[in-house]
């Protein structure tokens, strides 16, 4: 849209509709959002595929069948968390990439769990509806908007709405928005609701617990077990502190699977894995949080050379190798990583 036109005077400004929407009844937003629906509408909801996101999409879909012609799911960001590719397969949430979807062949198109400013493939999209839990942006506009920042997941907006609609979740549709509020509210260790903590409980007795063991622990692929013996081979303890290189990785998600498993040993109180991905050193930390802050240690060693930091108990860095000093760049080994921290840690 140009800068410097207004935006059409009948459409209100997202901060107004944003006000508006929180001032309404579970059932009034219900209401409003149904209404932007017509039978013959070809519904098109937009996701970037994470549990959050895919759980509402598939309530969004549960809460329009039979009250438009079609509805599709698509997402712009590659699936790569074998976690998220389980939530997929087990539930049978059906989704395909937005890319070579025809959009003109949609008459609705939605947003959830992001909104327009967040990715540049949203750019020329006119959404009809957004809604989402992320902090409010501005300069864009849509039909429908339904934001509440404070809420842990968007599932647990989406749980109101179908509460509001009188419908029961199928045991897939609640292991979905379950799953969802799980990983967003980070087993409620982050922000949380007390809405959030009333549909978790409520979810509770429609999931199926073996679908959702069966998610939660698919994060090692087959081909990746042979890292775990790189790492048996050549981690090494010092002063109750395991470290280890592992070498050249594919996927870097492998090292937070080995670092997490690492914490489990008794009487370790720091974990620093790192691995080769690509063009990039990556380094994950863990530390039992107690006096140590592993995001100030890897932002004080690393942060130097590339992007380092996180919270108090775990933290990543994810530094180009080029921009690392030659000692370092020849033969990174566990040796030398030892040595590049022994020096922070007291
Ligand atoms: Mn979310």
């Amino acid at each position: 849209m140009n800068k410097s036109q207004n935006p059409e005077p009948d459409i209100p400004s997202v901060s107004k509709m944003y006000r508006h929407n929180r001032r309404l009844s579970n059932k009034e937003r219900l209401r409003l959002f149904l209404s932007l629906f017509k039978r013959e509408d070809r519904v098109l909801i937009v996701i970037v595929a994470d549990p959050d996101s895919m759980a509402s999409a598939f309530a969004v879909k549960r809460l329009l069948s039979r009250r438009v012609s079609e509805i599709t799911i698509v997402h712009p960001n590659q699936i790569k968390r074998l976690n998220n590719l389980a939530m997929q397969n087990i539930l049978k949430i059906p989704m395909q990439p937005l890319r070579g979807t025809k959009r003109d062949e949609y008459s609705r198109i939605l947003l959830l769990d992001s909104q327009p400013p967040h990715r540049k493939e949203f750019a020329n999209i006119k959404f009809n509806a957004v809604i989402d839990h992320h902090p409010l942006t501005e300069g864009w506009t849509a039909d429908f908007v339904d934001i509440r920042e404070e809420y842990g997941a968007v599932c647990t907006m989406m749980s109101e709405y179908l509460k509001a609609a009188r419908i029961t979740p199928s045991a897939a549709l609640a292991t979905a928005l379950f799953y969802g509020i799980k990983v967003d509210t980070h087993d409620f260790t982050k922000k949380a609701t007390t809405n959030d903590i009333s549909c978790f409980q409520h979810l509770f007795k429609r999931i199926n617990q073996y679908w959702l063991n069966k998610i939660e622990q698919s994060d090692i692929r087959r081909s990746e077990l042979k890292y775990f013996k790189m790492a048996f081979l050549n981690l090494k303890v010092r002063k109750h502190r395991i470290y280890v290189h592992i070498g050249k990785i594919g996927n870097p998600d492998i090292l937070v699977v080995i670092a997490d498993f690492l914490t489990h040993v008794h009487d370790i109180g720091w974990v620093i894995v790192s691995g080769q991905a690509g063009e990039k050193l990556v380094v994950i930390f863990r530390c039992d949080g107690y006096k140590k802050n592993a995001g100030r240690l890897a932002e004080r060693v690393l942060g130097k050379y590339g992007p380092a930091g996180g919270h108090k108990q775990s933290a990543r860095a994810e530094i180009p190798i080029k921009n690392l000093p030659e000692k370092f760049t020849r033969n990174f080994t566990t040796d030398l990583l030892i040595k590049i921290f022994m020096k922070h840690l007291d």
